[in-house]
């Protein structure tokens, strides 16, 4: 009954198209048909969705990191569009990766997320999951990687999910060799969809669990890299400044206090070298896919789960704010019809779900709060919301615009307001200057706003405010926590 359906909607919108064209008779319409299967496969494009867990927003060459090696993913970036403001909008657990992969196969905000509060009635129905709505508009679906702090119960929906989050819930546990075991089965799914003259366009969803700790990279892909020779970012602190409200959380076990140059550095050559590991399987996929035919009708996406502090601001989890932090998340998208070039929108992973139904032809269901960015990626809008949200737990909230950025730490009552057109790392708080009172009071209204609208109604000021004062534990070396997140 289901797949009935979906040829009456994929008649609707080839009906649609053929409203606004000359070319073809309705006699060619006939000739054409009804028949879905034809239609998917000459009109809707293939989706490849590679969404890795806690790749910084400079996590690329091409996205502003000179050091690292990642031709592939580069590739893209220079086919298609990349968005340099891109968010998972927040978090009420310190996994930060459960609630931003929700929000991506839910398209719904952090406090509507299935099981919040404030979730709408069909907000546990399978039916609403992403991968069910995209196969209900005539696609075939399939899933392999991350499992495990994310959202089971949306990646269940795929039509064949493989489980390869290297985490001891699957025999994988070899995280070297995972990025080449996720290319290996993706090229043998295309290789038997060519094989069984599937006709379907596809969705494929790839969520490499790197470059997450522990970072595991093939011996090849650490040499790329020289710890000694990696420059610490313009924000490393020893210690952060101040209690944030969660200073201790596993993340930030990581690394000893106070930070030291050596360890950050070891730090990051270990992840480039994961980054490195995984563009060149992603390029292996790339290489199938060209040779099954496929490649010009493949709208491809890249992008991360969640941020990551590699020592910026005496930071190494993702449980924080910054730009350089756990919000800020890389995105690239290529693909036919697709411009080429930089979009500064201010972009939610939440949007990717209307986004990916608005290539499939899929009907969207109630209660999706993203926003579709296809109108900027076919280059007619240049941005579909004017602020940028984001918070964690009840200890800290931020909004920004263009140029303003504030962050508000409600349980220690305290404030930083940042000009980002001249401070992008976020080292100039000028909060505290007299004559930015206003701003501060200004932004704070907004934020408000943004919050009462997503349903988020945490106090930003609180009766007893918390010192904010914070001494780093004694620990001289790293707790290394027995389950990886
Ligand atoms: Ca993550």
């Amino acid at each position: 009954m289901e797949h009935k359906i979906v040829k009456t909607h994929k008649c609707f919108y080839l009906a649609l198209d053929f409203k606004n064209m000359t070319v073809f008779s309705l006699a060619g319409l006939a000739l054409i048909g009804c028949n879905a299967t034809q239609a998917q496969a000459r009109k809707y494009p293939n989706i490849l969705h590679i969404h890795t867990d806690d790749h910084r927003p400079d996590g690329l060459h091409s996205l502003g990191n000179p050091l690292l090696i990642t031709p592939n993913l580069d590739l893209l970036a220079s086919t298609g569009m990349t968005f340099t403001h891109c968010y998972t909008m927040g978090s009420n657990v310190g996994a930060v990766s459960t609630p931003s992969r929700t929000m991506l196969l839910t398209g719904r905000s952090w406090k509507r997320i299935p099981g919040a509060p404030d979730a709408t009635s069909n907000a546990n129905d399978p039916k609403t999951f992403l991968p069910r709505v995209i196969e209900a508009a005539g696609y075939q679906t399939w899933h392999m990687g991350k499992y495990g702090n994310g959202f089971p119960k949306g990646v269940k929906e795929f039509a064949k999910s493989i489980i390869d989050d290297a985490n001891g819930q699957t025999p994988a546990t070899d995280r070297a060799h995972c990025t080449q075991r996720l290319a290996d089965s993706t090229i043998v799914f295309l290789k038997d969809r060519e094989a069984s003259n599937e006709t379907r366009p596809f969705y494929i969803y790839i969520a490499p669990p790197v470059p997450h700790d522990p970072r595991s990279a093939e011996p090849q892909y650490q040499k790329l890299y020289d710890p000694a020779k990696i420059p610490l970012s313009p924000s490393f602190m020893p210690v952060h400044p101040f209690n944030n409200g969660e200073m201790t959380v596993r993340d930030e076990t990581l690394a000893p206090w106070p930070r030291t140059p050596e360890d950050t550095k070891q730090q990051n050559a270990d992840y480039y070298s994961c980054i490195s590991g995984l563009d060149y399987n992603i390029g292996r996929i790339f290489e199938a896919l060209k040779a099954s035919g496929q490649w010009d009708n493949t709208i491809i996406i890249f992008s991360g789960d969640n941020g990551l502090s590699m020592g910026d601001h005496g930071l190494f989890g993702k449980q924080n704010l910054y730009e350089f932090g756990g919000m800020h998340v890389p995105l690239v998208i290529a693909g036919p019809g697709i411009v080429k070039g930089k979009s500064e929108a201010f972009v939610y992973l939440m949007d990717l779900f209307p986004t990916f139904a608005e290539f499939a032809g899929a009907s969207i269901p109630s209660g999706v709060e993203g926003k579709s960015i296809v109108p900027i990626l076919k280059g007619k809008k240049t941005k579909v919301r004017d602020l940028l949200y984001t918070a964690y737990r009840s200890c800290q909230r931020s909004i920004r615009d263009d140029r303003w950025k504030l962050i508000r730490y409600p349980l220690i009552n305290r404030n930083q307001l940042f000009d980002l057109s001249v401070d992008p790392y976020e080292l100039n708080n000028l909060a505290e200057k007299p004559n930015k009172k206003s701003k501060v009071a200004k932004m704070m209204t907004l934020l408000q706003n943004e919050m009462t609208s997503h349903a988020d109604k945490d106090p930003l000021t609180i009766s007893n405010p918390r010192s904010d004062v914070w001494t780093p534990p004694t620990t001289k070396t790293p707790i290394v926590p027995s389950k990886n997140k």
